[in-house]
């Protein structure tokens, strides 16, 4: 029987330039997993810990204390267990840190570990990992939702609203949504060039130029998508993640700076209802702040059976928290990062409860990244159906995208593109 040999951890950089954890997970057969945990800015404040050493070195944010926690606490736990039962993995993870939300150990710690363990698994047995995770019923090639304006906490720019995407629906299949995603952005480019703005880019390859309003993205992004000779509304929707908590005070009222405006949350949706009729939004991401939920029941009304309303910082991947949003009918999709819940098994469990549920899973990156690629084949073998992993340049964002081409091209005519299927 194959066992857990070796776990061992380093600290490594992250595609923003701090440092972030690599686990190493060896299996008594010699089979090796890594895996790299990622990194929030606009984290929502009931996600799992991220543990931070908070003292001189990289300006606190060294992750020393997480890398001991994995090398003296997570190897002799794991040391000798089976590493194809990862609920017992997990389970022995969250037992071990003792509180609910990975404080002890930290999810970078957890997660890590938890990502390295599957890894491992897979390269015994000599499958890929979106298999091993998916079994034969992992056959879905997420539809992207690029992020080619970033504003917000991931650029210094003028724009309030953090990302700006589109999504490519009308193609027969992932590489070629990538390729028209990939025209669309070099013809952003020349727009916003053309305009003496800079083309340069903010944390997730998105541009970050300083814009008027948070409407005038929209504008140029829908006249880059005809500049490429696609259809805005037909052939490519867009997306927002407004990342609504970093923008709201105490009492629920919303700043929108660029447009010097203070908003309360029945006015910022009504103005969503503005844009949504205007421009072909699909799907919009954190529209209200993670505590206002009441703002959010007005939002699923107005616009819930019109838009995908995802909730991040709002769900955090949390079960509990996704279940109680189901019970209030609150939004009606969520969006998965499985940091901010910490290990695999749990992360697994939420996407369940949200497709038993009828919400859609979106699966993602965070925004500070690095080249590790768990997260494209996580999303094929979730079945979720859509992956947000930032613009078509930078290696961080890209390299998930060329995973995703790599495994579409590997499963041949197994795999299927959902298109615009996600969005009816
Ligand atoms: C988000 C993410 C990823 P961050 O808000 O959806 O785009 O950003 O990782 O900074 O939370
Ligand atoms: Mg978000």
């Amino acid at each position: 029987m194959v066992l857990i040999y070796d776990i061992y951890a380093i600290e490594v950089m992250d595609s923003r330039g701090n440092p972030t954890v690599q686990a190493t997970v060896v299996l008594s057969d010699g089979a090796i997993g890594e895996a790299i945990c990622p990194s929030g800015a606009s984290t929502g404040k009931r996600e799992a810990v991220e543990l931070r050493d908070g003292d001189k070195r990289y300006g606190g944010k060294g992750v020393l204390k997480a890398v001991e926690n994995i090398n003296k606490i997570i190897a002799p736990l794991l040391d000798g267990q089976n590493p194809f039962d990862q609920n017992n993995i997990d389970k022995l993870l969250q037992k071990e840190d003792g509180s609910k939300n990975y404080e002890n150990l930290g999810a970078n710690a957890s997660l890590a570990v938890s990502m390295a363990v599957a890894r491992a698994s897979a390269n015994s047995l000599g499958i890929p990992l979106y298999r091993y995770l998916g079994g034969a019923n992992g056959t879905t090639l997420p539809v992207g939702m690029f992020n080619i304006i970033n504003g917000g906490e991931h650029a210094n720019n003028s724009v309030d609203f953090q990302e700006y995407m589109i999504i490519p629906t009308n193609f027969e299949n992932f590489r070629e949504s990538l390729r028209a995603v990939s025209e669309v952005y070099n013809e952003l480019k020349k727009i916003i060039d053309s305009m003496g703005l800079t083309t340069a880019v903010g944390d997730e390859g998105g541009f970050a130029p300083n814009l008027k309003s948070n409407e005038e993205p929209l504008e140029i992004i829908s006249q880059a998508i005809l500049q490429a000779g696609y259809k805005p509304g037909v052939d490519i929707f867009l997306a927002l993640d407004v990342a609504a908590s970093e923008l709201v005070d105490g009492k629920n009222n919303y700043s929108l700076k660029s447009e010097n405006k203070i908003l309360s949350s029945k006015e910022l949706v009504d103005y969503y209802k503005i844009l949504c009729d205007k421009y072909p939004i699909v799907s919009i991401e954190d529209g209200l702040s993670e505590d206002d939920w009441s703002g959010w029941s007005y939002m699923t009304e107005v616009l819930g059976d019109k838009i995908q309303l995802v909730g991040d910082d709002l769900f955090v991947t949390n079960e509990k928290i996704l279940k109680k949003g189901i019970d209030e009918n609150i939004a009606n999709s969520i969006l998965i990062k499985p940091n901010q819940i910490g290990d695999l098994s749990q992360t697994m469990q939420t996407v369940r409860l949200a497709q038993r549920s009828g919400y859609n899973c979106v699966m993602s990156h965070r925004s500070g990244e690095s080249e590790d690629t768990f997260i494209a084949d996580l999303a094929v073998a979730l079945n979720c159906g859509q992956i947000k992993t930032g613009s078509t340049a930078r290696s961080d964002r890209v390299a998930k995208y060329n995973r995703l081409l790599n495994i579409e091209h590997e499963m041949g005519s197994l795999s299927k593109y959902l298109g615009e299927e996600p969005f009816l």
